[in-house]
């Protein structure tokens, strides 16, 4: 079994799209053993998003990301990182394959619906970041 870290985004939240997200997590086996809804301060986000610090789009990014609620997910399932991210699509929606959530939901590159690790070693980062071992059942 493996886990992997996965965000709600605003934009998906906002336009009340959260609970197809969620069935169609579960609808592809995922367990969900850590949830819970939280707005992120800017600083937060500027901490999760370190890698990307250097990039153009990261004020834009982490301002996005904390404007309003989202919803983290603690996923787990066999290929869980690889799978979940199948399960998203491309980031850039316009790239991503039919039935994806990112094709299905996502409103441009940006505002993409859906986030996940994409690799062990960023799960390894990113579900400590927002889960306590306690909130993980
Ligand atoms: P992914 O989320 O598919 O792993 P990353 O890690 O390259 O993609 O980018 C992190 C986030 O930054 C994306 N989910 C998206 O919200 C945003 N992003 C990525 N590329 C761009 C871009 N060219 N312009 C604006 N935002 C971007």
């Amino acid at each position: 079994m493996e886990r992997t870290f996965a965000i709600i985004k605003p934009d998906a939240v906002e336009r009340k799209l959260a609970g197809q997200i969620l069935a169609r997590i579960e609808e592809k086996g995922f367990n969900i053993v850590g949830m819970k809804k939280i707005q992120l301060t800017k600083k937060q986000a500027e901490g999760f998003y370190y890698v990307h610090s250097a990039r153009p789009f990261f004020n834009d990014l982490c301002a996005f990301m904390s404007r309003s609620p989202v919803i983290v997910l603690c996923l787990e399932k066999e290929n869980a990182i690889a799978d979940w991210r199948t399960l998203m699509g491309a980031t850039n929606p316009a790239n991503a394959e039919p039935g994806t959530i990112r094709k299905d939901f996502a409103v441009n590159i940006e505002e993409n619906s859906s986030h996940g690790s994409d690799a062990p070693e960023t799960a390894a980062f990113e579900i400590p970041y927002f889960f306590s071992a306690l909130e993980l059942v």
